[in-house]
């Protein structure tokens, strides 16, 4: 069975980087150039694609959207016949935070769903205040996601989503 996880987040929040760390597969990667200034030189305008095989029966795609809302219809192509979403916040980034909201009402997530929300660039600042930012959030809607402070760019952290994911999956 083929299984799509879709990796969401804003601009910088390390869905390219984590699909390359993960993929057994050399990714197909949309980057280019950024023509605004966004913070850094790279932007993702397609989708990335990244491919894991768990076992004989289970592939899992890999599948990173653009951060950018002006690139949002590219959201559309990923959305159908999800079975697990990562979504990623950049830690102590105020619009990032607010992406969430955004994201949580865009790809309809659901408590019954596997769905992890990981914190990255904690290297220099702790992620505390943002995890009490991401719990208010999704309190009043009723979920109680797993969320990770990680670094997209370590394989540990990476897997770790991962394994989440499987495991939700697994004790329903
Ligand atoms: N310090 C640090 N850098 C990170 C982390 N995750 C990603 N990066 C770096 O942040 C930069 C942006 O990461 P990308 O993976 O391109 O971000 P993206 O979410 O794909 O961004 P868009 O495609 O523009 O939406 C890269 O240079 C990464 O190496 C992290 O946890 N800590
Ligand atoms: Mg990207």
């Amino acid at each position: 069975m083929h299984k799509k996880v879709a990796f969401i987040g804003s601009v910088g929040s390390g869905k390219t980087t984590i699909i390359d760390n993960l993929s057994s597969i050399n990714t197909v990667n949309t980057d280019v150039e950024s023509s605004v200034d966004i913070g850094k030189e790279m932007t993702t305008v397609g989708i990335d694609y990244g491919h894991i095989v768990v076992d004989q029966e289970t592939t899992l795609g890999l599948y990173g959207v653009p951060g950018q809302r002006k690139f949002s219809f590219i959201w559309d192509f990923v959305k159908d016949g999800l079975w697990a979403v990562v979504i990623l916040v950049r830690n102590r980034d105020r619009e990032s935070i607010h992406e969430l909201d955004h994201l949580l009402d865009y790809f309809d997530i659901q408590q019954h769903m596997p769905c992890v929300i990981g914190i990255t660039h904690v290297d220099s600042e702790s992620g505390e205040s943002t995890i009490k930012k991401i719990k208010s959030t999704l309190q009043p809607r009723g979920l109680n996601l797993p969320v990770y402070t990680i670094d997209a760019r370590d394989k540990e952290c990476a897997n770790l989503i991962m394994r989440t994911l499987i495991a939700i999956e697994e004790s329903q």
